[in-house]
């Protein structure tokens, strides 16, 4: 077989005196913390999308990354080749999972049943290099956000025939999730949302949403698929209103049409900064619900208002973010799948390498930055301090129901004014910092 990646072997983990490029010098997948190796906590997964279909186009121009497995006019030639240099890049790299949509693996073609042929085709053959390569998926999903017919939203769409091809597809791509081995199924409501309110019938929009999700349990349960459903919240790009907007937001709505509990979150790191907050924010909403699922790890710019989609390295986010991902007692079916693409002048196949290993390294170090503060306990101590009003007296009073308006009004009268506590955020900061 072709070496698409040719000159790089398996990357290693050589510590932090080393100096190569491509080595990981904090990753050590073996390795134990808390008592869990790092590659169980971590749980890395290759997103195919960017890392293998994105070639560095943007607004204003094409792709400016050329890569060997595109070397064909025959489409189904360039889909086997781009799995071969996917599997290449996984081993290599030495990640056990990946994540896909059905058409970054197979390209449409001219009908439904043939774009269905030409999956089973290119499913088949993921399935074997999975199995030589002792590689799973993490999740799959289905990309209903790019062809014409999506333009206004796949579900929320207006036409009832666009909301059945859009079922159609997922059908299908639950299927060919399920028949290899997928742990999850990622919901991302790609154009599910709106430009303007003068053509748009919202609650009916809503309600077609909920509909599809409640029909998409269904035919889990049909094919006995067990993978983990998830929403990915995102609160604009492409539309202007998204209507999954943030954690919050996706927790209503999946309260509301009685999916809360076959469906977790799939939180992205850029997604929460274009809501406006923070991503551990995003993941700690998650975690107070008990709807914590999966990760898409990346990081936005803090200067351009878009979906950068870089790659992350900013130990203070993997750090921040770990924490909160292992007071949860960390992951179950989901991982870290790094949504994530290489800058367009990032050109040579070994950039997807350093992007990668960089992004390993930056959770890897999250991850020990993280155990030896749940360890030591010191913020958690100063929170569980802020909050021991409510361990007895009055507060366990009110906690228990036992007290009403009246109550506490003749208990302010009796006290006068409450004592007033420091946040004491500026040392919390500096602790936080010991850490880094
Ligand atoms: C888009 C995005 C998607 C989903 C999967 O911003 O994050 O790639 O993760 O459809
Ligand atoms: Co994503």
């Amino acid at each position: 077989m072709q070496e698409f990646f040719p000159g790089i072997s398996k990357i290693k983990y050589e510590g932090t005196d080393s100096k190569n490029p491509l080595s990981f010098k904090h990753y050590n997948p073996n390795q134990k913390v808390l008592g869990k190796k790092m590659k169980d906590h971590l749980r890395y997964a290759v997103c195919y999308w960017h890392s293998f279909k994105g070639l560095g186009a943007d607004p204003f121009g094409p792709g400016t990354i050329i890569r060997e497995y595109n070397n064909s006019s025959c489409p189904m030639e360039v889909a086997e080749m781009t799995m071969h240099a996917a599997f290449e890049f996984f081993t290599k790299l030495g990640v056990e999972y990946w994540c896909f949509h059905d058409r970054d693996i197979a390209p449409e073609a001219d009908t439904l049943a043939e774009t269905n042929a030409r999956l089973d085709t290119i499913v088949k053959l993921a399935k074997k290099l999975q199995d030589d390569n002792g590689m799973k998926l993490l999740w799959g999903t289905t990309n209903a956000f790019s062809h014409r017919r999506f333009m206004a939203g796949a579900s929320t769409n207006p036409s009832p025939a666009v909301f059945a091809y859009a079922a159609s597809q997922v059908k299908k791509a639950m299927e060919i999730t399920k028949e290899l081995g997928g742990e999850g199924y990622v919901f991302w409501g790609g154009r599910e949302g709106y430009e303007t309110l003068l053509n748009t019938d919202m609650k009916r929009e809503f309600d077609h949403l909920g509909q599809f999700l409640n029909m998409a349990i269904d035919y889990k349960k049909k094919i006995k698929f067990t993978g983990q459903f998830y929403i990915e919240p995102k609160p604009k790009e492409p539309t202007k209103h998204q209507y999954d907007f943030d954690a919050g937001n996706c927790y209503s709505f999946l309260q509301k049409y009685g999916l809360a509990n076959d469906f977790k979150l799939n939180i992205e790191a850029n997604h929460a900064t274009l809501a406006g907050h923070t991503f551990e924010h995003e993941l700690e909403f998650c975690v107070a619900n008990g709807i914590l699922g999966s990760v898409d790890a990346n990081r936005g710019d803090l200067l351009l208002g878009w979906d950068t989609d870089q790659f992350p390295t900013d130990i203070y986010d993997t750090t921040k973010a770990m924490y909160t991902i292992l007071k949860d007692g960390g992951f179950t079916t989901g991982g870290l799948n790094f949504d994530a693409k290489i800058r367009r002048q990032s050109v040579d196949p070994v950039d997807l390498f350093h992007a990668h290993i960089g992004a390993m390294d930056a959770f890897a170090r999250g991850l020990k930055n993280a155990a030896k503060m749940l360890k030591e306990k010191r913020l958690a101590k100063f929170v569980k301090q802020r909050y021991s009003g409510w361990d007895n007296g009055l507060g366990a009073s009110i906690e228990a129901g036992k007290e009403d308006f009246t109550s506490l009004e003749a208990h302010t009268l009796k006290h006068g004014e409450p004592k007033v506590e420091s946040g004491r955020q500026e040392m919390l900061e500096n602790i936080l910092n010991e850490y880094i």
